[in-house]
This record gives C-alpha cells, structure tokens and sequence, in this order.
C-alpha cells in the first residue's frame, strides 16, 4: 500500500516533448495570417520564460524589432492568432507524431494499477491536453485523471503556484500525499509554491534553468532497461522512476 495518494503531472516537456511542435505551430499560424514573423529555436527558448501561448505573443508585441503597429482590439487580435495556433498544433498531434517521454506510459499505468489517482497541471490550453493524451496515451486517457487543470482556468499562469493549488483542491488531497512532475524553472516554482515535492525532468529547452528545490532532476523518467542519468539530487539507488521511487521520496523528511 503506497503513501502517494496523487501524481500530479504538468503537460509540456514533461509527459511529452512538445514544444518544437508548439514552436512550428506558432510559426504556421503567423504565416497564415500573412506575419513575417518566425521564431527559432532559440528564440524561442526565450520566450519560453512566459508561459501560456496568448501571453507569449503579447509579449513578443511588445518588444519586438521593428515595432509591430497593434491592431485596434489587440486582445482579440492576439485570441485569434492563438486560435489558430491551437489548431494547427492539434492536428500535429493528431498525426500521431508525438510521443510520451520514456517512462512516462509505464508510471501511469503503475499508478492506476495501485490506485493512485492522477492529475494534470499545466499552462497550455485544454485541447491541447486532450490531443496529447487522446493521440499519445490512450483515446480514454482523459477520463484516467481525476483533475485536468489547464490553461486560463486560473487567473495566474506558471510559475505562480494557481495551477497546482487548482489541482490539489479539486483533488481534495494535502500537497503532502502527493508528487508533481516538471520540466521548467517556472513550473518547478509553481509547484513548489504549493508545497508539493517535484520531481523534475530536464529537456532541450530546459535543460539550463535553475531547478534549486526539486527533490531530484533527471534527463528523463527512466525504463526498466534505460536507466535515467541522475542530475541533481538522491534517487537512493534507483534507476528509473517507479512508484516505489516515488514513494519513498515523498516519505522524505
Ligand atoms: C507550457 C506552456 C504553454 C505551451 C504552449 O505549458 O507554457 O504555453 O508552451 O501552449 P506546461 P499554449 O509546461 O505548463 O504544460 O499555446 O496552449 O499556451
Ligand atoms: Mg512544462
């Protein structure tokens, strides 16, 4: 009987790694709407700082060269353009391209298979949730979690700590029963600002954040015959995250 009553897993980058798909979706949608812009790689790891894709834009609105001349109703502007993103980005994942990160299929399955319940917490918006989960997991995935708090279903995004108490209250569980999952400097902050213990799980656009306060940091969440390389931390002498690992990391003082 395990002490972990929740996992609570954030979207991008970390259940899958999405954001070059996000990148080139945001790009098709500046070019359907006849925008010069094009972000690279890595202008977009910068951008990454701001969470949530209507948020981005805005802020590329403002500091980008030369000036953009912003529409009359730049929120509905910026909501369109978005819209349109979300779209293309779907249909990529509907293409089955994008997978789940190793480790993350067989942590699932653990959990329900010992009745851990599941939760979602993450910046991106709901439908590109369902997506990832429909395409990369299972087509009744959805209904595998208790809790899908995305998006602007809080007011703040990431890396304030909204999303992650969201979760906790509609799971009407203690941070302490349960574990978060993250890839992001922002994400880690959010979910330890509401005090739960996180496991973090670095990528190509991540791998440079500072991740002070996760309880360990690996490249990946490991299988049975690939173990993850430990980053920060102490796995105890595991190899690959399992609830056992996860167990016994929440039971740490
Ligand atoms: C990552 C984000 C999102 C995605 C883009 O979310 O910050 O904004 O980059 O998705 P998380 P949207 O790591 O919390 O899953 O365009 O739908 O925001
Ligand atoms: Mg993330």
């Amino acid at each position: 009987m395990t002490n972990v009553k929740a996992l609570i897993f954030d979207v991008d980058g970390t259940l899958a790694d999405t954001e070059e798909v996000h990148r080139i979706a945001f790009n098709r949608a500046f070019e359907q709407a006849g925008l010069s812009w094009n972000w690279t790689v890595d202008q977009y790891r910068d951008l990454l700082s701001v969470t949530g894709g209507k948020e981005r834009i805005a802020h590329f609105i403002k500091t980008v060269n030369p000036p953009f001349k912003v529409p009359q109703n730049l929120s509905l502007f910026i909501a369109e353009l978005h819209k349109a993103k979300t779209q293309f980005y779907t249909k990529m994942l509907d293409d089955g391209s994008v997978h789940l990160r190793p480790g993350v299929s067989r942590l699932i399955h653990e959990a329900r298979e010992q009745d851990v319940r599941l939760a979602i917490a993450t910046t991106t918006s709901m439908p590109n949730v369902e997506a990832l989960l429909n395409n990369a997991l299972h087509p009744q995935a959805m209904a595998w979690f208790d809790v899908i708090a995305a998006g602007d279903m809080v007011p703040q995004k990431k890396p304030a700590a909204d999303i992650y108490l969201y979760a906790l209250e509609h799971l009407q569980l203690p941070a302490h029963q349960c574990i978060a999952f993250e890839d992001s400097e922002n994400g880690l902050k959010s979910s330890t600002g509401a005090n739960l213990k996180t496991i973090v799980a670095i990528n190509q656009y991540t791998k440079h954040h500072n991740f002070s306060g996760a309880e360990i940091v690996l490249d990946n969440f490991g299988e049975p015959d690939k173990a993850f390389s430990l980053l920060e931390g102490d796995a105890m002498q595991h190899t690959y995250v399992d609830m056992t690992l996860v167990g016994k990391l929440l039971a740490k003082s």
